[in-house]
C-alpha cells in the first residue's frame, strides 16, 4: 500500500501564518525583541485546546506579534516548504493574510517579499511549484479589504488570487462583493472559505455573488443535498481539512468527517492542513489521519491526490467559472 506521505499531491488551503512552530515563534521572539506570554514552547502547545473558530483564530493572530521582517517571512516559508516537501508536496497554493500584519505596522510590500524569497527558491530546493492568495479577513470591514487590494496592486505579478478567511458567522461572503469585482477585474483568481462554521447559504453565495472557482472548506454543503448536486455538476473544488475540523469542534472525532460520504456523492474533494503548526499535522498527516480513521483504500487515497492537482491554478492560466 502506497504511503500517504509519499504520494505526489497539492496543497491548495495552507495559511502561512499557521505554520508557525513555537520553536520558530520563541526563536524569532527573541531576535526581534518580542515578549510572549509564555513561559516556553511546552506552555505554548499547551495552550492549544480550541474550542471553535474563534479560540483559534484569537492564538494565531497573538502569536503572529513575532513576525516582524521579510527574513522573518522568508524563514517561516522555508520551514513550510521544507516540511511539505517530505510529506510529498510537489505543488502549494499558499494564503497570506496581509491586514493581520498592515494593522501591526508590517506593510504588505515587507510580506509579500519576504514571502516570494522563498517561494522564488522552492522549485530548485523542494521540488515544489507555488501560487500565493492573498486573504481577506472578512471580521474586518469591505473598506479595508479593498485598501488592502489596493495596497498590493504594485505586487500583484506575485499573486494568483484572492481569498476570505477569518471569523465565518455573522460576516457572509456578499459583503465583499466589490473588492471580489475589482480582484477579478485585476485578473486575480478567486476562492473563499465557506461552509467551515457558516451555514450552505454562505457557499451558495460565495458562488453566485463573490463568483469563487473554488470552497474552502465547504463542509456544511452537506446539509444541503441541492447543493451538494450542482458542486458536482459544476466541479466545484472543496479543500477540505480534517485535522483542522476536529481541532475547532466542526466534528468530534476524525471517524465522524463525511469525507468519504463526499467522494461518494461524486464532490471534487481535496485533503489539505490549513495551519498545520495549531492542528496536529501537515497534509501526509491528514491523508494518514483519514486513511486511519476512515478506512481509505490506496486508490481513493490516489483519487484525492490527483483531486488536487485538478482543482489546482497549475497549467491553467483561464479562471474556470467566468463571470
Ligand atoms: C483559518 Cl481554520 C481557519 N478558518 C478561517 N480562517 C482562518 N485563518 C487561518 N486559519
Ligand atoms: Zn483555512
Amino acid at each position: 500500500m502506497p504511503l500517504p506521505a509519499a504520494l505526489p499531491k497539492a496543497e491548495l488551503h495552507l495559511h502561512i501564518e499557521g505554520t508557525l512552530e513555537p520553536e520558530l515563534a520563541f526563536a524569532l521572539a527573541a531576535r526581534n525583541g518580542v515578549t510572549l506570554p509564555y513561559a516556553d514552547t511546552a506552555a505554548l502547545r499547551e495552550a492549544y485546546r480550541f474550542s471553535d473558530l474563534q479560540s483559534f483564530l484569537d492564538l494565531y493572530y497573538g502569536l503572529m506579534a513575532v513576525l516582524r521582517t521579510a527574513e522573518d517571512f522568508t524563514e517561516l516559508t522555508d520551514a513550510y516548504l521544507e516540511r511539505a516537501a517530505a510529506q510529498g508536496v510537489r505543488h502549494a497554493e499558499i494564503f497570506f493574510d496581509p491586514q493581520a500584519h498592515t494593522a501591526r505596522g508590517v506593510p504588505v510590500g515587507t510580506v509579500i517579499e519576504g514571502l516570494s524569497a522563498s517561494l522564488e527558491r522552492s522549485e530548485e530546493r523542494y521540488g515544489i511549484s507555488t501560487r500565493l492568495i492573498m486573504c481577506f479577513l472578512r471580521d474586518e470591514s469591505a473598506e479595508s479589504a479593498l485598501a488592502t487590494l489596493e495596497a498590493a496592486k504594485p505586487h500583484l505579478d506575485r499573486i494568483t488570487g484572492v481569498g476570505l478567511d477569518s471569523a465565518e458567522v455573522g460576516h457572509p461572503p456578499a459583503k465583499f462583493r466589490e473588492v471580489y469585482e475589482a480582484a477579478a477585474a485585476l485578473g486575480l483568481r478567486r476562492v473563499a472559505h465557506a461552509g467551515e462554521e457558516g451555514p450552505a447559504a454562505y457557499i451558495r453565495e460565495a458562488l453566485d455573488v463573490l463568483g469563487v472557482e473554488r470552497i474552502d472548506h465547504g463542509l456544511r454543503c452537506m446539509e444541503d443535498p441541492e447543493l451538494v448536486e450542482r458542486l458536482v455538476r459544476e466541479r466545484v473544488p472543496l479543500t477540505l481539512c480534517p485535522l483542522s475540523n476536529v481541532r475547532l469542534r466542526a466534528i468530534d472525532v476524525l471517524a465522524d468527517h463525511p469525507l468519504r460520504a463526499m467522494m461518494a456523492a461524486g464532490l471534487l474533494v481535496t485533503v489539505n492542513s490549513d495551519d498545520p503548526a495549531y492542528f496536529g499535522g501537515y497534509v501526509g498527516d491528514n491523508f494518514d489521519g483519514v486513511r486511519d480513521a476512515l478506512g481509505l483504500t490506496p486508490e481513493q487515497l490516489r483519487e484525492l491526490a490527483r483531486n488536487s492537482f485538478e482543482a489546482s491554478f497549475l497549467d491553467d492560466d483561464e479562471p474556470r467559472r467566468a463571470r
